[in-house]
């Protein structure tokens, strides 16, 4: 059996809401890099990751899946997670094993993404920071007609409470050592829900 050392060898888990085609996905890469002889499909049940007997006829991931393809000298090893929300601790628990993560994302429905907040409306260096980020998510969104709702905006009324603090208004997640990091609180996840909201809603 061949040995891969540690710089040949990726973990990569593959995320995405239930249905949206990761095991597809994945079938499709193994058989395209020669890992397996036939395109396994969910629909057929021979996906290579949905492989017990409830996944096969619910037609859906439940438990999370490995499977393994070489790819020039790399060792790819994916781990197929179940994207239907009862089984989301199936994927939570591949996270803190992976290199990186595929996003997959149903392009048959509407897509939407939220921009950057501020992390200090107070900021002017921040402010602008997010506002560069921004122009590039616009940019990208634009050719495949992805609706960008404005979490920049949504942040920035709440924080006016606060006088333009992100992190006192509440919205950041708040560290041990003291402060905010940079991903949004509880507060700020529902915020960001709303922003969505109002984008699809427009
Ligand atoms: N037309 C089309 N159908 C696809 C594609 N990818 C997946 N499907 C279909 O979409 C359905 C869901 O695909 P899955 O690969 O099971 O999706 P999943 O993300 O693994 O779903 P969960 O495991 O439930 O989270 C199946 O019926 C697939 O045949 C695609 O690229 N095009
Ligand atoms: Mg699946």
């Amino acid at each position: 059996m061949k040995v891969y050392t540690g710089e040949n060898v990726r973990n990569v888990a593959v995320v995405g809401h239930g249905h949206a085609g990761k095991t597809s996905l994945i079938s499709a890469a193994l058989f395209t890099a020669g890992a397996t002889q036939r395109l396994g499909r969910v629909d057929d049940g021979t996906a290579t990751t949905d492989y017990d007997e409830e996944e096969i006829s619910r037609k859906m991931s439940i438990s999370a899946g490995l499977a393994c393809a070489e790819w020039g000298q790399t060792k790819i090893n994916f781990i197929d997670t179940p994207g239907f929300n009862m089984f989301v601790h199936e994927a939570k628990m591949a996270l803190p094993v992976i290199d990186a993560a595929i996003v997959v994302v149903d392009g048959s429905g509407q897509i939407v993404i939220v921009n950057y907040y501020s992390l200090d409306y107070r900021s002017d260096a921040q402010n602008a920071l997010s506002q560069a980020l921004n122009h590039a998510v616009d940019a990208a969104a634009e050719p495949y007609h992805v609706t960008v709702a404005d979490g920049f905006v949504m942040f920035q009324k709440a924080a006016e409470q606060a006088g333009g603090d992100t992190c006192g208004a509440g919205l950041l997640t708040v560290l041990a050592a003291g402060g905010c990091g940079s991903h949004p609180s509880v507060a700020g996840q529902v915020l960001l829900a709303q922003a969505v909201e109002e984008a699809i809603r427009k």
